[in-house]
């Protein structure tokens, strides 16, 4: 029976797994809309984020004026690229965090990582893994770019339930 009632309540539903259901990776532009350059904080910007563990950072730069290296903290501190991890310049860089932990970023160009070009963020883990999955499938990062876990394990748990409601309300 498809009662107007029921197709609004199908409708809502929809609306609610669409609001909730993560995408499968979240993707950070670095620096935001000042992107990889001089003139942006890194600091301040790795603070308004919290990454985990599959989530990318995209690096959006001048090619021919900037690079990024992953580097090892002391590199990082130092603003030396000695012991360089792995290094970009092709102007748009994409870089999946697979580790826990801290990461770290510079410009090796000129004096730019002196001058802030330089970036560290810390990767948590996804800790809380959906109902009934195994251990060893990896969870996909929420879209959500939240602080605390709780909502966004929330978020997924909400939107999974309003997709199985709806499921079973279009059968
Ligand atoms: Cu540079």
């Amino acid at each position: 029976m498809h009662d107007t009632k029921m197709v609004g309540r199908a409708t809502f539903l929809v609306f609610m797994a669409f609001a909730f259901v993560p995408s499968l990776a979240t993707v950070y532009d670095v620096g935001g809309s000042g992107g990889w350059d001089l003139d942006v904080n890194y600091t301040t910007w790795a603070s308004t984020e919290s990454l985990f563990v599959g989530d990318e950072l995209r690096f959006k730069y001048n090619a021919s004026k900037h690079n990024v290296e992953v580097v090892n903290r002391e590199d990082y501190d130092a603003c030396t690229n000695k012991s360089v991890i792995s290094s970009f310049k092709n102007g748009d860089t994409l870089v999946t965090l697979n580790t826990t932990g801290l990461h770290y970023f510079l410009c090796s160009i000129e004096r730019h990582c002196a001058n802030g070009l330089k970036l560290e963020v810390k990767v948590s883990s996804q800790t809380i893994a959906p109902f009934g999955a195994p251990t060893s499938t990896p969870v996909p990062p929420s879209h959500s770019s939240t602080t605390a876990l709780f909502p966004r394990f929330n978020a997924r748990v909400l939107g999974a339930m309003a997709l199985g409601l709806f499921a079973s309300l279009a059968t």
